[in-house]
């Protein structure tokens, strides 16, 4: 494909999300194909995929599966209403899924994005604990550095400064744990780290200061992603449990981007062993094909709504695209992608030989902190003094040049390939990195 044919000389009207704009319109990068572990750029050069997409792209792209299913829906059935009719890609596809979560997570609610996802699961924990008569428990806790999407339920019990910050107040009645990094302790652990179990006593100090009958759940991710990888010590997340369960709050994790093989287990709640009474996800549900999401509670959540006449909506909750036809056809065929080569547990045979990989880096100038779990790496580096974010950055335009796509945050370089890499590609990735990090200021 030419330049001229796939990008434009106009590319002003686009504003960009999560982007620098203005440098990206003077430089621009443009993907223009992609197959498996690559994408094609528009000058005609082959990057390989170190990031899945945006932590998306769990089967790899362009999967012949994928892209036949759909094909033949959006012939077949383009779309049907999601309120009060249903289509039995939808019902097929949620009962596949409630059998691949643990029980009770038996039953799904759909979404469009990780953002609704969350949205939607802090709504059914609110109207949940006043169906049960709870109706006190107004109160949602999230976590320091959290990153739960980007609507104002996802801003408001997420963490991060920046993306908080010029949104005024956002909902009320939240509050927020402290966050589990401590490199002080922790730096370059392999796996998760041994020190911090203790801060989730930080939620019984949240619990004293609101009093328990105002809280309705708290929401984090098991293995926090957008704020640059942070992993939770070992037993933190059994014990926030425990505390959860002792005071009739519902715990929520944000599977979005753990959820479907990231760390070598269909899901975190798997791997780590913590049932929670809700779990958000999206991306890999559909390899990122097709936007996605779903939200999954547990059958005392479900059962409580489905009371009062029948005739009755039971939860005034919904998206237009909720189960869309097409999204429905490309999760199906994720799943049996998933299925067929395995990858819902492949990146757990791949753990090692990435841990030994990304350590490997340890000795690369500007490194402060590797840290690793399941096919998820990062990589600290120290900042430029007075010029945050400017040192991943260009680790990330060098990665580029160089035929590599990783993700930065702040001045951490994160990494989560596609579950379907090789070995081979594995020592690509980690030995372009080493030549980029030798490279850059
Ligand atoms: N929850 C979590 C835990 C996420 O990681 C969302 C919710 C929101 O999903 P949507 O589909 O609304 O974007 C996310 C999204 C990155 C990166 O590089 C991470 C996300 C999105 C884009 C980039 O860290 N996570």
């Amino acid at each position: 494909m030419s330049i001229s044919a796939s990008t434009t000389n106009n590319l002003d009207a686009f504003w960009m999300p999560f982007t620098a704009n203005r440098q990206f319109k003077q430089a621009p990068r443009m993907f223009v194909g992609a197959k498996d572990m690559h994408y094609t750029t528009a000058d005609g050069r082959q990057v390989l995929d170190g990031t899945a997409g945006l932590w998306c792209c769990n089967a790899g792209h362009s999967r012949p599966r994928i892209v036949e299913a759909v094909q033949k829906q959006v012939a077949e059935l383009d779309y049907a209403p999601a309120f009060q009719m249903g289509h039995p890609k939808a019902f097929e596809l949620a009962a596949r899924l409630a059998a691949l979560l643990p029980s009770p997570l038996d039953h799904v609610f759909f979404t469009n994005s990780g953002s609704e996802s969350v949205d939607t699961a802090l709504k059914i924990a609110l109207a949940y604990q006043r169906a049960i008569g709870q109706g006190t428990r107004t109160r949602l806790i999230g976590r320091e550095r959290g990153y739960h999407g980007v609507g104002f339920g996802g801003i408001s019990v997420g963490g991060i400064v920046n993306n908080r910050k010029t949104f005024g107040t956002m909902l009320t009645g939240v509050d927020h744990m402290r966050h589990t990094h401590d490199p002080s302790r922790n730096a370059f652990s392999r796996g998760m780290p041994e020190h911090g179990a203790e801060y989730a006593e930080d939620l019984i100090r949240i619990i004293q200061l609101h009093d328990p009958s105002t809280i309705a759940a708290v929401i984090v991710e098991p293995v926090a992603g957008s704020t640059g990888v942070i992993l939770p010590p070992k037993k933190y997340l059994e014990r926030l449990r425990a505390i959860c369960d002792q005071h009739g709050i519902l715990l929520i994790f944000d599977e979005v981007i753990t959820g479907f093989g990231r760390l070598g287990s269909p899901f975190a709640t798997d791997y780590f062993g913590v049932t929670p009474d809700l779990v958000t996800t999206a991306k890999g549900l559909t390899s990122g094909v097709i936007p996605m999401g779903a939200v999954f509670c547990t059958k005392a959540i479900y059962d409580a709504f489905m009371t009062g006449p029948d005739h009755m909506i039971e939860l005034f909750h919904g998206y237009t695209y909720s189960a869309h036809p097409i999204a429905c056809a490309a999760a199906l065929a994720t799943l049996d992608t998933y299925d067929e080569e395995g990858l819902l547990t492949r990146a757990a045979d791949l753990a090692q030989y990435w841990e030994d990989g990304l350590h490997a880096l340890k000795d690369c100038p500007h490194v402060i902190d590797i840290r690793n779990l399941g096919l998820i790496g990062a990589i600290e580096l120290e900042g430029i003094a007075g010029e945050p974010t400017k040192r991943a950055f260009s680790a990330f335009l060098k990665a580029y040049d160089d035929g590599l796509l990783i993700r930065t945050t702040g001045d951490i370089i994160a990494l989560s390939p596609p579950l379907i890499i090789s070995k081979e590609q594995i020592d690509e990735l980690f030995d372009k990195l080493r030549t980029v990090l030798n490279s850059i200021d």
